[in-house]
């Protein structure tokens, strides 16, 4: 797989790398299949604890590939099932924090969407661009960037195409954090890092119910909530925790 690279940086962490300088990182249908591939499998390894995904200085992704898709057809488009591969990321259940330099447009932005922490240059640059070249958003762009900055920014935004700065990103609640440039892939992975050392069933669970929660009524997001809390008094984890804590010494979390 060379569309994606693999790193592991740090025992526990995963670094995906899109890999196309060539053509700005787009997304094409090989970088789209490798990156569902990898959430999939490192969603499921035991030895993985958080997941950076990036791409480059340039580019994190700017956009899906327009070469890939100026001439295809509708029911070409259906039939290519492009939403399964979006939702194997999606569905990660391991923490994703995207690492954004440069261009996070089109289908870049919406794959950043799909991210649970993001961390942002300050020259980096957002947009939902797809109206200029006679379509619309089709990755979450119209759901999960309204949900992130609410409704007026989020039309101003996908109807113009107007690109935003990491820095108006981190104002808008588009970014988690904002970070010089050259800062923004070790500021990532020190998050990725901290997150590894937590104990994964209460992260696991804290990922489930947050986004699950996102689309419930209060009454039922607060039910979930509490039954994961209450689940989590089953964990090991949880018993060692707070034994640590009472001991006055760091503990050792095995993910059970
Ligand atoms: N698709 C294909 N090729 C691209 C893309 C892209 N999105 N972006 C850049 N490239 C290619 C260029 O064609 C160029 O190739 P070549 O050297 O062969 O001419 C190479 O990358 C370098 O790009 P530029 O020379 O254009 O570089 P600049 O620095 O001048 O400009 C920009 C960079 C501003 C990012 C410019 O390339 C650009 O505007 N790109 C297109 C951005 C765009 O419109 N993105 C949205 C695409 S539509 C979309 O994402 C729909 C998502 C729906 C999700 C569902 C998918 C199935």
């Amino acid at each position: 797989m060379t569309e994606v690279l693999l790193e592991k940086p740090f025992d526990s962490v995963a670094l995906l790398r899109i890999n196309r300088p060539e053509a700005k990182n787009a997304l094409n249908g090989e970088v789209r299949r490798q990156l569902a591939e990898h959430m999939t499998a490192l969603g499921t390894d035991p030895s993985i604890r958080a997941i950076v995904m990036t791409g480059n200085q340039e580019a994190f992704a700017a956009g899906a590939d327009i070469k890939d898709m100026a001439e295809v057809g509708a029911i070409e488009l259906m039939q290519r099932n492009n939403h399964l591969l979006w939702r194997a990321i999606g569905n990660c259940p391991k923490p994703v924090i995207a690492a954004v330099n440069g261009y996070a447009w089109g289908g870049g932005c919406e794959l950043v969407m799909h991210a649970d922490i993001i961390v942002a240059g300050e020259t980096a640059s957002f947009s939902q661009p797809e109206v200029k070249v006679g379509i619309m958003p089709g990755a979450g762009g119209t759901q999960r960037l309204t949900r992130a900055v609410g409704k007026f920014k989020a039309m101003l935004m996908v109807m113009t195409g107007q690109a935003i700065s990491g820095t108006e990103a981190g104002q808008m609640g588009l970014a988690s954090l904002v970070v010089p440039d050259a800062e923004v892939l070790d500021k990532a992975l020190e998050i990725a890092k901290t997150i590894s050392r937590m104990p994964p069933v209460a992260i696991a669970q804290i990922k489930e119910v947050l986004l699950a929660g996102q689309d419930a009524s209060l009454d039922t997001a607060l039910m979930l909530e509490r039954k994961a809390f209450q689940l989590l008094f089953a964990s090991a984890d949880q018993k060692e925790g707070m034994k640590a804590f009472i001991e006055k010494r760091k503990p050792t979390y095995q993910g059970k």
